[in-house]
């Protein structure tokens, strides 16, 4: 290996920065300028500095808790991160994020993160977003020993093994996770792991700056080179304790802790470099002075810096939503819901390359409802991807994947799996443009089909919309024809928030006119499915055709009920809604789903609050029975609301 100097006093410079900026964190923590808390990443630094060495600009990291050497590493400007940790409108999340979620999209850092190993399938995303573009940028996740336990490190080494992506899997061994020693809770090796997945898996003294930065050089030309993922395990020792926050009964011994700081990654690189004339040490300490000023000027700016106000918070939770008109004409030939969806696919896949699919069986086969057949042959299996069964991760990868600037569209076979990826959805989708600032977008669909009525029992027939109204950030979507079917999915695809995509198994099937041409649906508008003038009916999804049936059942003894499809949960047409109680004074809500805490509830709520002079009569809801979904026929009838329910809720009100 050659050491340039250059070389030489960057990783001495990045290493002395990093310290310095963790003792100064300490420091305003204990002061109370800093608040929450912040994990101190002194004593690991040369795992940052010579990892991040290798790294061109564009290519890739995602941190995680202990991350700001990581950024740092990555070149963050520590002026931006002491104000974001000051929680200041001026830092690089604009005082939203705060120390575990600084992020700079610009430098290609993807993101700290507040949940232990959840950065790592973004990582893998970002590496997907590499191979797609067919460019040779790579990736590093950095994440703990603990972090290593994880499920979700298993399932992105073997996913990244299968298609080769460039990723490095970072472990940053300090043999602790918070308070537990990693030979208490870790079989084996972890680098060995890499063995079960046929990738390299190396380890290394992670206090020797030079051993990582050769190391991981050697991933990183194996990533560039499209032969695959590497682990590395660096092996460290963190100098303070978890947190600065926690205050904890001692669990390491003093002699321990002692020994590790003989071990002082910068001291060491700092003796070689004079004792082998490589850096002189007067340069060495005129590049601590210079770290020293930097960090003087950062804590002046950040302590400067106004604090965020609640309109910038408020508009950081959204991007705008997609900009487009209903069409002018909605006939057009009839086919299936199944085959409008795949419709939708085929166009916007072919107007934006930046759009792929993946999911379990969506390639080869098109879906196991076909709506994602043809895809593959039409566009290549680089676009059309069948994954392995790891929804957690490839859900995970979907975010990242979409924060590097594709459009994923990512199928969950049956929804109730979404179970397996509500860390990537709730925590990282939802939040990771809040998180950051109110920037970045995530132009993810998630699409898959809930609900009842085929007989597959509790685990593949729930109906799930109200989880996902309930977490800011989410566009919810729910469409009930065809026609709807088609031109919402691609919307979805358009638009740059995360979409949750719910799609009816049993509508599937079901036939209606659908136009030939591109179309898209704005999201917040609600459809009148059928006007009238006694009684509202707001309904979604399978719930849609049986309101209207109920509807022309009342037609027949004079009840003239009016059906309000919202179409889209999340934004919510209030004002149809709204403007319809006004006119008839009676609302009844239909639902699939269970009704306590379902999203009728909701929409009881924002009646009674808006327009509780309107109302004639109670509120009525029609929703599943509190159970889950039976396998028994009959029984599942007796618990899905039927036309007969919600004609008798009508009857009930006039
Ligand atoms: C999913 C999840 N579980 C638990 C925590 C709480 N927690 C934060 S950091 C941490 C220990 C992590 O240990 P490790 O991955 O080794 O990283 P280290 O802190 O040692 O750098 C724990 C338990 C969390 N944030 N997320
Ligand atoms: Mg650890």
């Amino acid at each position: 290996m050659t050491l340039h100097p250059e070389l030489l006093e960057r990783l001495f410079t990045t290493m002395v920065r990093i310290r310095r900026f963790d003792e100064k964190t300490t420091e305003l923590f204990n002061a109370g300028l800093v608040k929450g808390t912040a994990h101190s990443y002194v004593g690991e630094e040369a795992v940052a500095a010579g990892a991040c060495a290798n790294l061109r600009p564009d290519d890739a990291i995602v941190g995680n808790h202990r991350g700001h050497g990581h950024c740092i590493a990555k070149g963050a400007r520590i002026d931006l991160m002491m104000a974001e940790l000051m929680g200041r409108a001026t830092g690089y999340c604009k005082g939203l994020g705060g120390s575990m979620h600084i992020a700079a999209l610009d430098l290609n850092i993807f993101g700290c993160n507040g949940i232990v190993a959840a950065g790592v399938p973004i990582g893998a995303g970002a590496a997907l977003a590499s191979r797609i573009r067919k460019s040779d940028r790579v990736v590093i996740a950095f994440f703990g020993d603990g972090g290593a336990n994880q499920g979700v490190i298993h399932e992105a080494m073997n996913i990244t093994a299968v298609w080769r992506l460039p990723l490095i899997f970072l472990c940053e061994n300090n043999q602790y996770a918070l308070s537990t020693a990693s030979d208490r809770t870790t079989a084996g090796e972890i680098a060995a792991r890499a063995a079960g997945y046929g990738i390299p898996g190396v380890r290394v003294d992670g206090n020797d700056v030079l051993a990582v930065y050769e190391t991981v050089g050697q991933a990183v030309e194996r990533g560039r080179a499209g032969q695959g993922p590497t682990l590395v395990e660096a092996v460290t020792y963190r100098w303070g304790g978890h947190s600065m926050r926690a205050n904890l009964p001692d669990y390491r011994t003093k002699e321990e802790e002692l020994e590790w700081m003989m071990r002082d990654p910068i001291a060491r690189l700092e003796s070689r470099l004079v004792e082998e004339r490589l850096v002189p040490a007067p340069r060495l300490k005129e590049l601590r002075e210079q770290v020293e000023a930097e960090l003087d000027r950062a804590v002046a700016f950040a302590t400067a810096s106004p604090e965020p106000t609640v309109e910038l918070m408020e508009a950081s939770v959204y991007a705008p939503h997609v900009r487009v008109s209903e069409p002018a004409v909605r006939t057009g030939r009839e086919i299936t819901f199944a085959q409008a969806l795949n419709e939708a696919l085929h166009q916007e896949m072919r107007r934006d390359p930046r759009v792929f699919v993946m999911g379990e069986d969506v390639g080869l086969i098109g879906g196991i409802f076909g709506v994602t057949r043809g895809l593959r042959e039409a566009f290549g299996e680089d676009r059309v991807r069948d994954t392995p069964i790891s929804e957690a991760t490839f859900l995970g990868m979907g975010v990242g994947a979409a924060a590097a600037g594709l459009r994923p569209v990512v199928e969950i076979q049956i929804f109730d799996f979404v179970t397996l990826t509500m860390d990537q959805i709730v925590n990282q989708a939802a939040k990771f443009r809040y998180m950051l600032g109110g920037t970045p977008t995530v132009p993810l669909v998630i699409r898959g089909p809930q609900g009842g009525g085929i007989r597959l029992a509790a685990q593949h027939s729930q109906s799930l919309e109200a989880w996902f109204v309930h977490v800011p950030g989410l566009v919810v979507i729910a469409p009930s024809t065809p026609y709807d079917a088609k031109g919402l999915l691609a919307a979805a695809i358009r638009e740059d928030n995360p979409v949750i995509f719910l799609e009816h198994k049993v509508l599937y099937a079901q036939k209606g006119p659908v136009p030939e041409g591109e179309y898209a649906i704005p999201l917040g508008r609600a459809d009148i499915k059928r006007a009238g003038t006694d009684v509202t009916v707001v309904a979604w999804q399978a719930m849609v055709q049986r309101a209207l049936a109920a509807a022309s059942d009342l037609a027949q003894e004079g009840v003239s009920v009016e059906v309000i499809d919202p179409r889209t949960l999340a934004p919510l047409d209030e004002e149809t809604i709204l403007g319809s109680v006004a006119k008839t004074g009676r609302l009844v809500i239909a639902h699939e789903a269970v009704k306590r805490g379902g999203f009728g509830a909701e929409i009881a709520a924002l009646v009674a609050e808006k327009a509780i002079d309107c109302l004639d009569a109670p509120i009525a809801r029609v929703a599943a029975r509190h159970v889950p979904m039976p396998y028994n026929d009959s029984l599942e009838r007796a618990t899905i609301p039927t036309q007969q329910d919600i004609v008798e809720a009508i009857r009930g009100l006039i």
